[in-house]
């Protein structure tokens, strides 16, 4: 069986794993070094594959941004420190000598989670809520990536059109309202300029009212935005992912806010089975597909 090098490249982290099947063999993760030098993540990512790539038949990779034929180009550069255009499929080929494919983060992590429910949801949408907001669509059990790689970028469909401006240029998205980095800025004036989503949650676990204000806030948003696409593609499902969406009591309260809603705005709300790892994985079995 081949064994492919995947790698998830986020906001918040880089990870690499050497996968057989759907089975992680070794994995490393290192911090995302955020910085619109892109020397800076070819050396990252130097570091991190050169020592794996060995051991590999092939390497898939699941990027934060929209990645058409191999280039990741940011909706929302703030994510990556600035950086907005990166080669991202040649540079890690000519680095290991391997074929190299490249799809979005949360669009790979939508076909993990497709499959980790044993397809049994054809129509289903994962929704991560961490550094941005990214989603990813499997219509008729087939994964959606789009002529030019975009589809699925439901973060930025319109949460508030009196909302702040997002990084992607556009007012109002939910990424602007919904992400961990929104719930860090949001966070500022109750817990200091240092302020990251992790914090805020901290201190909504610990019974902050203020953050709970916050938390709930993106929360019920998330929740609008899974009405907004049920309504539009009629599905079946929607899976929650994300350091954020995965984070404890979260879910939930996604589910509370969806209750309030008539009934045909709520599909069936799941938690990702392949947890922090359904980037990699998924990518490693949507290369295999294609591949065959
Ligand atoms: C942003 C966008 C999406 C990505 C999503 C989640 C960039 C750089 N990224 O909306 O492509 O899927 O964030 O990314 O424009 P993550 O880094 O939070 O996993
Ligand atoms: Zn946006």
């Amino acid at each position: 069986m081949k064994t492919t090098l995947a790698v998830d490249l986020g906001g918040t982290k880089l990870a690499a794993a050497l996968i057989r099947g759907n089975e992680i063999i070794e994995k490393h993760q290192v911090e995302t070094q955020s910085s619109d030098n892109s020397d800076v993540l070819r050396g990252a990512l130097r570091d991190l594959l050169i020592p794996l790539s060995d051991r590999a038949d092939n390497v898939a990779v699941a990027s934060t941004g929209i990645i058409d034929n191999g280039v990741l180009t940011a909706l929302n550069p703030d994510n990556l420190g600035g950086l907005n255009r990166f080669p991202i499929q040649t540079v890690i080929s000519d680095l290991t000598g391997l074929p190299t494919q490249v799809i979005n983060d949360a669009q790979a992590a939508a076909w993990a989670e497709f499959q980790a429910y044993n397809a049994h949801y054809s129509n289903l949408a994962f929704i991560t809520v961490s550094t941005g907001v990214g989603a990813g669509l499997v219509l008729d059990g087939k994964l959606k990536t789009g002529a030019r790689g975009v589809a699925g970028h439901a973060g930025h469909m319109l949460a508030d059109p009196w909302g702040s401006r997002c990084g992607c240029g556009r007012t109002g998205c939910v990424e602007v309202i919904a992400s961990g980095t929104a719930m860090g800025r949001a966070g500022v004036p109750f817990f200091g300029v240092e302020t990251t989503g992790r914090d805020v949650y901290t201190h909504y676990l610990a019974g902050s009212e203020d953050a709970a204000v916050i938390v709930t806030r993106s929360a019920s948003t998330i929740a609008q935005l899974i009405a907004d696409l049920t309504i539009l593609l009629d599905l079946d499902a929607v899976v929650l992912g994300g350091s954020v969406g995965l984070a404890e009591g979260y879910l939930q309260l996604v589910k509370d806010a969806l209750s309030l809603l008539p009934t045909v705005y709520q599909p069936e709300l799941l938690p990702a089975l392949s947890g922090a790892d359904a980037g990699l994985i998924g990518v490693s079995l949507w290369a295999g597909t294609e591949t065959k």
